[in-house]
């Protein structure tokens, strides 16, 4: 069984957007065709709290910059994703019939750029056992942002032991100091499959 997980196509990743994405709507209508071709379909949101530790203005620090967690260096981001917001919204134009919708980033103290773990990499999201109840042994992964939140479920999907592969050209980066290039590269080694 093979699914489409649909990482964070929201309106604060595209265009006019919070934290917008480069062209970040232009996935949305090879993800829409792709959704037909899966057994299972996954759409993920990124659903903080207004207080969430991710954002620049709460830990008082600039935009883009990192800082230390108890978890490992985070990047601060612009607010963005904020529950219930327009901005957290899936964008208008993303099919939303989809077999499950994730939400992740909800607890304060911990982002979530991966679909399957917690920035800790260890705290489970409850995804795997999901896909493993569904029979799923292989997914592509599409969606925002390609160097962020779809390379670390690629990753961990990897890890996890599904076939993953990346559609490329279903996918939009951040591109903040090389991190793409970073994550093509880590991707590779991880053995997922890029395409597109
Ligand atoms: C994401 C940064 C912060 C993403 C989410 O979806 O890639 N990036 N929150
Ligand atoms: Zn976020």
């Amino acid at each position: 069984m093979d699914a489409l997980i649909v990482i964070d196509v929201q309106n604060d990743f595209c265009p006019g957007g919070a934290l917008a994405v480069t062209g970040g709507d232009r996935v949305i209508p090879r993800i829409n065709a792709a959704m037909d071709r899966f057994d299972a379909t996954v759409l993920t949101q990124d659903w903080h709290p207004q207080d969430h530790s991710s954002f620049a203005d709460v830990a008082g620090a600039a935009p883009f910059s990192t800082v230390p967690m108890p978890y490992g260096p985070q990047t601060l981001w612009p607010r963005h994703c904020v529950q219930g917001t327009a901005g957290a919204a899936f964008h208008p134009d993303l099919r939303t019939d989809a077999d499950i919708i994730l939400r992740k980033g909800m607890r304060v103290g911990i982002d979530s750029y991966s679909a399957f773990f917690e920035n800790d990499r260890t705290t489970a999201t409850g995804l795997a056992g999901y896909l493993r109840d569904r029979g799923v042994t292989a997914v592509t992964l599409t969606g925002l942002a390609t160097d962020y939140c779809v390379a670390w479920s690629a990753l961990d999907a990897a890890r996890l032991g599904f076939a993953a592969t990346v559609d490329m050209a279903a996918c939009r980066a951040i591109d903040l100091d090389g991190s793409l290039d970073r994550a093509v590269a880590e991707m590779r080694a991880a053995g997922v499959t890029l395409e597109g």
